[in-house]
């Protein structure tokens, strides 16, 4: 008894040493570690995230190039399909009655068949040609009902949001579920062209550099397959987010927001432009997505003052918070066993 008892004066002492200390370190030594801190995370966070190197011909327009850009999400890879399939229903269909002409013009005119027919009606061939395109429409109207559906599906709850705005002549990214901090992307300048953003580097000065006309300063860096949710609107007048490869495309109105679910399935880099004339420089406002894997993204997001991941950790400049969270920790613990011990009162009642 007597023992215990000092054991955990002891304890109390020792506990109280502790409490001295870190006091005595918070106020002589708490900005230098503070500042420490700050730099090594900052070090981490810088080495954390480098841009990516687009692949070439992936994700961006192609000299000479007919038809889609390759997919990458799942409504781009399905939309593709039925777009390569309906090529193939409208050819068959154009090649047919192309062929029903030609064998008309061939065994039916004047000198071929100098005394016409004078049938008028045939039943089964009438049932034949109403029925079959029926059908045709049919088939092709469930495949595209259903692109439209999946499109306009609205994100899951816990999807992350990016709210992506319109300005003449650039884009801001601001990322709500990952502190709140904004990115501001410009179309670099072309080597031997007038300035076309002052400030702003050269394209083709940095080893991650796409295409011209194309390449920004800061791309909108997005997590590889997930659900985003996309919040567009603008600032001054209409602008359009349109990204080929990722089979989107949604306007970007000033006063309202359209919402619309991405999801990219490969980690890459994908551009696009505005799609809506708005103003001089409406050529020169290009979208650069890239997509990372989550690790990835979440380094990115902590290369931001007041970067935090998905409303959870806390960015570099907060690092003593952690600290300051964990200390109300016991004090929950005693309240949670003293209604733990209520409880069991109560059920002994
Ligand atoms: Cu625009």
């Amino acid at each position: 008894m007597t023992v215990g008892k000092t054991v955990r004066n002891w304890g109390e002492a020792a506990k109280a040493f502790g409490w001295t200390v870190s006091a005595f370190a918070a106020v002589f030594g708490g900005s230098a570690a503070a500042r420490a801190a700050e730099a090594a995370s900052a070090g981490t966070a810088a080495a954390g995230y480098t841009p990516m190197k687009p692949t070439p011909g992936i994700g961006m327009p192609v000299p000479g190039a007919m038809g889609l850009q390759q997919q990458f999400s799942p409504t781009g890879e399905y939309g593709a399909w039925i777009h390569h399939g309906l090529l193939w229903v409208m050819g068959l269909i154009c090649l047919f009655v192309l062929i029903l002409l030609l064998v008309i013009v061939v065994r039916f005119n004047r000198r071929a068949n100098p005394v016409p027919s004078k049938t008028s009606h045939n039943t089964i061939l009438e049932v034949v040609w109403t029925l079959l395109p029926v059908l045709i429409l049919v088939g092709i109207a469930i495949p595209s009902i259903d692109l439209i559906a999946k499109q306009y599906k609205p994100a899951p709850k816990t999807a992350l949001t990016i709210k992506v705005t319109g300005n003449q002549w650039f884009w801001t990214y601001g990322y709500p579920d990952n502190g709140d901090f904004e990115v501001v992307s410009n179309m670099l300048n072309i080597p031997g062209q007038p300035v076309i953003n002052n400030g702003v580097r050269e394209v083709g000065s940095k080893p991650w550099d796409g295409p011209s006309h194309l390449e920004v300063d800061n791309r909108m860096v997005v997590p590889v397959g997930e659900p985003i949710r996309l919040q567009i609107t603008a600032a001054d007048v209409i602008h359009s987010f349109a990204v080929p490869s990722l089979w989107f495309k949604l306007d970007a109105v000033p006063g309202r927001i359209n919402e619309k679910v991405l999801v990219v399935e490969k980690p890459g880099v994908y551009y696009g432009q505005c799609s809506e004339l708005c103003g001089a420089k409406h050529g020169y406002m290009p979208i650069a997505v890239e997509a990372l894997p989550r690790p990835q993204y979440d380094a990115w997001v902590l290369t931001h003052a007041g970067g935090v991941i998905d409303s959870r950790v806390k960015a570099a400049p907060a690092a003593p918070a952690p600290a300051a969270a964990a200390e109300p920790a016991p004090a929950a613990t005693a309240e949670a066993s003293q209604a733990a011990a209520g409880d069991a009162t109560a059920a002994a009642e």
